[in-house]
């Protein structure tokens, strides 16, 4: 069916955000434009209830500072000052500039940049990496969000394979953990209130109070990064009182009776003094956890930005295998459900392209580094579905990288973002509304569709178009990079390994588009971690230089500075998206920096003052709330704000490129800084 073609109507869509939830979407069209989005009641899961932010997308798509045309750079980098040129022109000049370079410093001077701005599979993950791959350009290791804690994950659990949510309507106990439900996935919020009229308990864990922590029943709050020594003081109580689950521990995990002794060391006491959770709360929790049945956590994101996140996750991921919870329907844990979608990647990416090619791998949060110190240097930087210049860390050496007049940047976006401010060719990005596409949500377990509904707006293209003249540009004339959209969802469908995915093709996506996979028969014990089991010990994790057992490793040393800094997301953006758009800048309102009334009244802060917050990255502006949602020795922000001369909200000036414990990733939260009356 042909959906751009017919001027009104209602027509289905999912929502291409960055977020666990992926909403089903009824777009409403009047005269060739989306009018009005809300929530399709016929999803399963999301059941026609979506966010404020998305219900305000018009705003954004037709915002009046959307890009309309391709631009070149007529003023100094970082200025903004650019001239609308033709597409012809704008992919000769990139297309003769990336030769010359291939030719005196090879491809790995050019170097890829994404992240998921677009969840949608073959435009963020499929024509562009046939194009880097067959061009042999630098790989970008894509860390910046949940690889630690992935990793982490893994080394207990085998893989990104966890509780359906569906299932957690019958969860009698929920643990939200190190995760800003209300905000970020509201969903879970949804069923959790459906459990809670049927007697449920929510316990929240978190370093600040926000909307979430005043949702829930008991709200803990605890210091950053010492969440893996509350689980390990959870699991010492456990043990000690006979709460744990003898037969599941014997039949389904490894390393219970290394970890029954190993545990002994983290008594409430010792716990309570490295997390600041009181002795009485921990008993309390880990009794409650051990009598209460199905019980349920949801693992978040925040507690996996810290340099020991991996381990953290690891650590909070063996808890639900100690008192069995795997068994019972709503019972158990998600961290990420995406392996339960996986779709047949080699066909759809083509890592054979790479085949007897020498390239090299660099960390996307240590840009900075790159673009100023790599060697052989980064020539040239193509930066799509993403904003490095406001959500990459340590954002002032990642800027000074953008701003060297030699690096031939390129950005592709629908806005002219931080980033793009600095390009040398700025290329218009359609929504993911004018798109063919298909999205795998990583929390419920359900594959979408999106067909265009729209008309490419003005002269922009999908990424999956762009690469495509990309390669023609660079004479690379090989069928696969010739499939349409349609061809190249086909093949992420066709001979799929994945057993969950059994019977979902295209035809079937087009019939209904949503099809949930197959996850019958999930936990019947065979867990891919190398012993089969559920992992308390892991040799692997000793093998590659990891304590083998769960362990509290407290954060390093981040300069002397008195607080630590949290600068997570906010309620009404996604990242850095919609922090350009009035709508969303406007609910809102102002980016605030948390403090305890404490620390507030020893330095002479009142609520409502405008501080520095600064270290040695860095500085940024934030207005003051002062109270008791955040410990003391602890200051937390929320928002990746856009900044400008008279608005210095750039978080990211202020926090750390160092690498975490595992999986390459990001330490947004590990940072230290000072604050002082502006
Ligand atoms: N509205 C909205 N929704 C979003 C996003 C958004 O920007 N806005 N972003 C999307 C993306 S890409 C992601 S990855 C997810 C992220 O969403 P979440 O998984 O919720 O992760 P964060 O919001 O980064 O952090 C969650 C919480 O962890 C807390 N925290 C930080 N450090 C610690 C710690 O050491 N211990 C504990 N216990 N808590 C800690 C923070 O205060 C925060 O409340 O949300 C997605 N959804
Ligand atoms: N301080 C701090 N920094 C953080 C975080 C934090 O909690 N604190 N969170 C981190 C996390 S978890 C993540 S996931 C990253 C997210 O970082 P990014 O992935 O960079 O996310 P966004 O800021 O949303 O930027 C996405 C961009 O993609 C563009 N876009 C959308 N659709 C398309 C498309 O189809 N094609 C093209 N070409 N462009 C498109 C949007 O307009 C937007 O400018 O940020 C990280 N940075
Ligand atoms: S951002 Fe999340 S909650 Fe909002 S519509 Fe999209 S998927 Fe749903
Ligand atoms: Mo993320």
């Amino acid at each position: 069916m042909n959906f751009t073609a017919q001027k009104d109507g209602v027509f289905p869509g999912v929502c291409s955000l960055d977020c666990p939830d992926q909403c089903g979407l009824l777009l409403h069209k009047q005269d060739g434009k989306i009018v009005k989005i809300e929530g399709d009641p016929n999803h399963p899961v999301t059941k026609g209830n979506i966010c404020n932010k998305v219900r305000n997308m018009t705003a954004r798509i037709y915002d009046e500072k959307r890009l309309a045309y391709p631009l070149k750079r007529v003023g100094p980098k970082g200025s903004g000052q650019f001239a609308r040129i033709s597409w012809e022109e704008a992919i000769e000049t990139i297309t003769t500039r990336w030769r010359k370079l291939i030719d005196i410093d090879g491809p790995t001077s050019i170097l890829p940049y994404s992240f998921y701005g677009n969840m949608g599979r073959i435009n963020v993950e499929g024509m562009d990496r046939r194009f880097f791959h067959r061009m042999g350009a630098s790989l970008l290791d894509r860390t910046i969000c949940n690889s630690a804690g992935g990793v982490g994950y893994n080394y207990t659990m085998g893989g990104a394979f966890g509780t359906d949510p569906e299932d957690t309507v019958h969860s009698k106990l929920f643990i939200m953990w190190g995760i800003n439900t209300v905000s970020t996935n509201m969903h879970q919020v949804v069923l959790a209130e459906q459990a809670r009229k049927n007697g449920a308990q929510i316990v929240v864990i978190d370093v600040h109070k926000n909307q979430t922590g005043r949702w829930a029943d008991w709200f803990i709050p605890i210091l950053p990064g010492t969440d893996s020594a509350l689980a390990l003081g959870l699991m010492h109580v456990l043990f000690a009182e006979n709460l744990v689950d003898e037969a599941f521990l014997q039949k389904y995990t490894v390393g219970h009776e290394e970890l029954r002794a190993h545990i002994v060391q983290y008594d409430p006491a010792t716990v309570s003094t490295i997390t600041g959770v009181p002795v009485d709360s921990i008993y309390r929790l880990a009794r409650m956890y051990g009598e209460t049945s199905p019980s349920f956590i949801r693992i978040g994101n925040g507690i996996q930005h810290h340099d020991n996140g991996g381990m953290c996750v690891r650590t909070i991921a063996c808890l639900p295998a100690l008192t069995g919870q795997w068994l019972l329907k709503g019972g158990g844990a998600i961290k990420g459900n995406k392996g339960f979608l996986e779709h047949n990647k080699q066909a759809v990416q083509r890592p054979d392209l790479l085949q007897n090619k020498q390239t090299r791998m660099i960390n996307m949060n240590e840009l900075g580094k790159a673009l100023l110190d790599a060697d052989p240097p980064v020539r040239s930087l193509f930066v799509y579905t993403s904003n490095p210049a406001i959500v990459a860390p340590d954002g002032n050496r990642v800027r000074e990288g953008l701003a060297r007049e030699d690096l031939f940047t390129v950005v592709h976006d629908l806005f002219l973002t931080e980033t793009a401010r600095y390009a040398d060719i700025v290329l218009p990005a359609t929504s993911s509304y004018e798109n063919m596409d298909f999205y795998t949500s990583y929390w419920h377990h359900y594959i979408q569709l999106q067909q265009p509904v729209m008309e490419p707006y003005h002269e922009s293209k999908s990424n999956t178009e762009l690469f495509r003249l990309l390669a023609k540009g660079m004479g690379y004339h090989e069928q696969e990079f010739q499939d349409t959209d349609e061809q190249m969802i086909r093949q992420a469908l066709h001979e799929n390994r994945n057993p969950y995915m059994d019977g979902i093709s295209f035809e079937a996506l087009v019939e209904n588009h949503y099809r949930k996979a197959n996850i019958a028969g999930y936990f019947e014990g065979k867990m891919a971690t190398p012993s089969g089991k559920i992992e308390l010990y892991s040799q692997l994790m000793a093998d590659r230089g990891y304590p083998p057992l769960p362990t509290y490793v407290p954060l390093p040393d981040d300069g002397p500075f008195p607080y630590l800094f949290v600068p997570g997301p906010n309620h009404n953006f996604l990242n850095s998206t919609f922090s350009n758009n009035a709508k969303h800048i406007k609910l809102e309102k102002t980016p605030r920096l948390h403090m305890n009334a404490d620390d507030a009244s020893k330095t002479g802060i009142v609520d409502g003052d405008m501080v520095r917050v600064w270290n040695d990255r860095g500085e940024c502006e934030l207005m003051v709330s002062v109270g008791d949602n955040v410990l003391p020795g602890v200051v937390v922000s929320q928002g990746l704000w856009a900044d400008s001369p008279q608005s210095k909200h750039f978080v990211n000036a202020l926090t750390p490129d160092r690498i975490a414990d595992m999986g390459g990733g990001a330490t947004f939260f590990s940072g230290r800084v000072d604050v002082e009356k502006r």
